[in-house]
């Protein structure tokens, strides 16, 4: 930027340089020719009265001269013969220009010209002479010589240079300014500087990537050009283009966690929804589809309400699909979900500082289990080329696994957490047999366009194949494996909904059970308690917040709705404890009378109950480390139906592609963080209004019938044409 400032300096510099020697070039010699012209006017006026004087007393031919000098511009004159003698001079006629040298000058170089002029130096200054014929009928007079102060003439060249300079450099100044101005739009992103500009918002750091917004765009037209821009996705039309795509064939989901947990408890047995992003998201493309969830039992009660074969048809009071249930035993347990998935694959693919660790004993027990579960798969399928959708990085094998039993099945793995580089990933003692395991899959799916680049150069560094960079594609002999993006999202509308009160009471209502007065100012947490999700740095935040904003001390609560998750691992627990001690420092540091500024509520709270602290809060902050997408972003979003409240939302998960409208923030930036914080309570409702309004539209458009939708349009392309090439081959042979 500064080269480009420096050479465009330069160029000003020299064009004026230019334009100062040109300009003086024409000025000089529009001066010369006026002043020749000046001379003979003088002359012609004054040409009665010279002939009359001119033979006769030369007192009046001088005072005639006199009379000439009456020009500011003219210093002196005189009256030559044509022979070069001298009849009459004013005082002041420099002796320099005899009436003979000049006569000879002009004889020489204009012999037949009427007029003949040059430029002098005196040693009072620079002069410009003229000869002028005196006309008569018998031919001229004489001569008359005419002596021009040109002094003002070197005074106004200096004015002229000084004004150029002064234009000079307010060019310089102003071509300067316009040249940053320009660079720094077009790095920066014009269309962020434009708003900013426009609404003069004061966190530009907060404002969303450009990129990321005009990738949404392209992705957008993309998918409405392939799905005939047939509206909003909605369980029906996920059915119908089950129905027209893929004849309306039931799907296969294998997944960790069940939508459904059956509990012992007192009272009885109680059905749990699990707080688990992937539940939230598969959950309703279940419901709109039918089919089987294959998943582990992990309830208590879970046993006893199975049948003999299992399974049991879900939800309840509304039951459309099956859950088939795997039992793991504890070993299996610890093994394949605490030991690999969680303690080595989770920080694996998170950058959250957190070292993997891999145990030879849990890797065997992630095989089995993944084994285990590809068979159950396969006794749930009714045909030989089922689909069957894969979800997450417990089951990175199983997709091979099933592979090798149905080869012609359409299997379609989701990732739901971050892919690493290659370098990252090369860690990992299993990573080949991993990579492998996925390449058993039709359709690899990822977030983001970045995870899907990770693993194709983890396949390119680690694995023997083909890569197929046009169609993002790894081909491995017969086989090919799609790499493809989709965002996943939630419902639309969130059915939970239903259940909580409009905005007004419910904020009202939550405020009176935490004990705050109905003005206070709340924000709001909502995660399950693990290390990705910044939760430490979170609570940090609100602490600086009452550091730097004196004014929200008192105000300002922040309630962080904590779901144990995975407490048999060390860590976890750790976190538990460090979270807990932490929001007891900041209580204590800026508590008085009954304010506490950090309510931590560290339980499983069921949907309804999530969705009812969304709707009550001013502000949601999310602020994991490293996360794949975040659905409490999207459904803060959709809780917030009276287009209010503001979303803080780091710029680490991939939510923050999508939600540009949200404060994107670094969670690990403290200060940024708070401030953005302090942006979000004084935020006028306005902009909240246009923030939401944007957000939503965006969420309700891309849900996740869309997410699932998308993935059942490119599975039913690619039966297309594999059975096309099918078709062709058994031609080929009979
Ligand atoms: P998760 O890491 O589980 O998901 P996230 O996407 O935020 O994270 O979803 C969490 C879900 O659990 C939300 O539906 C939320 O409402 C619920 N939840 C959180 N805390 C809760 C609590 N205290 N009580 C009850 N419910 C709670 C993984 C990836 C994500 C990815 C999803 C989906 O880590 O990046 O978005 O899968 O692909």
């Amino acid at each position: 930027m500064r080269r480009f400032a420096g050479a465009l300096l330069v160029t000003l510099g020299l064009l004026a340089g230019l334009g100062y020697i040109t300009l003086s070039r024409i000025t000089r010699s529009w001066f010369q020719s006026d002043l020749a012209l000046r001379s003979q006017l003088a002359v012609a006026s004054a040409r009665e009265s010279l002939a009359s004087h001119w033979t006769s007393d030369p007192t009046l031919l001088n005072r005639t001269l006199a009379d000439i000098t009456r020009d500011e511009r003219i210093m002196a004159a005189a009256a030559c013969t044509m022979g070069g003698d001298l009849r009459a001079a004013t005082e002041s006629y420099p002796a320099e220009f005899s009436c003979r040298s000049v006569l000879e000058r002009m004889r020489g170089e204009a012999p037949a010209a009427q007029q003949w002029s040059m430029r002098a130096e005196l040693p009072s200054g620079p002069v410009h002479l003229s000869a002028t014929l005196v006309p008569a009928d018998g031919g001229p007079l004489g001569v008359i010589l005419l002596v021009h102060d040109l002094s003002y003439l070197e005074r106004r060249d200096v004015t002229t240079r000084r004004l150029l300079l002064a234009a000079f450099f307010v060019l310089s100044l102003g071509g300067g300014l316009i040249a940053l101005t320009a660079a720094r739009f077009a790095w920066r992103g014009w269309t962020i500087e434009l708003r900013r500009a426009l609404t003069g918002q004061p966190t530009p750091q907060f404002q969303p990537l450009l990129r990321d917004v005009r990738a949404l765009a392209e992705r957008l037209a993309h998918e409405q050009e392939r799905e005939g821009g047939a509206g909003i996705w909605s369980p029906a039309r996920l059915r119908a283009t089950l129905t027209q795509h893929l004849q309306g064939e039931r799907i296969v989901i294998l997944a960790n966690r069940e939508p459904y947990v059956h509990h012992k408890t007192p009272e009885g047995v109680r059905v749990l929804h699990p707080a688990s992003g992937l539940v939230t998201a598969l959950e309703p493309v279940m419901r709109a589809c039918s089919g089987v969830w294959v998943a582990h039992g992990s309830g208590s009660a879970d046993r006893e309400t199975a049948d003999s074969h299992d399974r049991i048809r879900v939800p309840p009071g509304e039951e459309s699909y099956l859950i088939r249930r795997v039992w793991l035993s504890e070993a299996e347990e610890n093994g394949y979900y605490y030991g690999l998935s969680n303690e080595g694959l989770w920080p694996l693919c998170h950058v959250a500082h957190m070292r993997p660790v891999f145990r030879a004993g849990d890797w065997e027990c992630y095989v089995a289990v993944n084994r285990k579960f590809a068979d159950a798969v396969c006794e749930e399928v009714d045909t030989d080329d089922p689909i069957v959708l894969v979800q997450d990085y417990h089951f990175a094998l199983a997709p091979r696994m099933i592979r090798a039993r149905l080869p012609r099945a359409t299997i379609i793995t989701f990732w739901h957490i971050p892919w690493p580089n290659a370098e990252r990933i090369g860690i990992c003692p299993w990573r080949d047999e991993l990579i492998s395991g996925l390449l058993g899959s039709s359709i690899l799916g990822f977030h983001t366009q970045q995870h899907c680049n990770n693993f194709i150069d983890s396949v390119d560094a680690f694995m023997e194949s083909r890569i197929d960079r046009e169609s993002n594609a790894v081909v491995q002999g017969p086989r090919r494996t799609l790499v493809r993006p989709y965002p996943i999202s939630i419902e639309w509308p969130v059915r939970w909904l239903q259940q909580v009160p409009d905005v007004a009471s419910t904020r009202l209502q939550v405020r009176a059970e935490l004990g705050l007065p109905p003005d206070a100012l709340l924000g709001v947490g909502v995660d399950r308690l693990d290390y990705t999700k910044g939760i430490e740095e979170r609570l940090s935040s609100v602490d600086e917040l009452l550091t730097r904003y004196p004014q929200y001390r008192g105000r300002f609560t922040f309630v962080q709705l904590a779901a144990p998750s995975r407490t048999k691992i060390d860590r976890y627990r750790e976190l538990n404890e460090r979270i807990e001690s932490l929001a007891a420092e900041i209580n204590a540091r800026w508590a008085s009378g009954s304010y506490r500024p950090v309510v931590l509520l560290r339980s499983h709270h069921e949907p309804p109950a999530v969705f009812r602290f969304y709707r009550a809060a001013d502000l949601c902050y999310v602020s994991s480390l490293h996360d794949g997408m975040n659905l409490v972003a999207k459904e803060f979003v959709a809780a917030r139906d009276d287009e209010r409240g503001v979303l803080v939302l780091s710029q680490f998960t991939g939510a923050a592609r999508d939600l540009t409208e949200a404060l994107i923030v670094n969670p690990y930036d403290l200060r940024q963080a708070s401030a953005a914080l302090a942006a979000a309570l004084a935020m006028p409702p306005a902009e909240q209004g246009e923030r939401m309004k944007s957000m939503r539209r965006l969420v309700s458009e891309f849900n996740v019938y869309r997410w699932a939708g998308r993935m059942l349009v490119d599975a039913a392309e690619l039966r297309r044409k594999e059975r096309m090439v099918g078709k062709f081959r058994s031609g080929w042979s009979s």
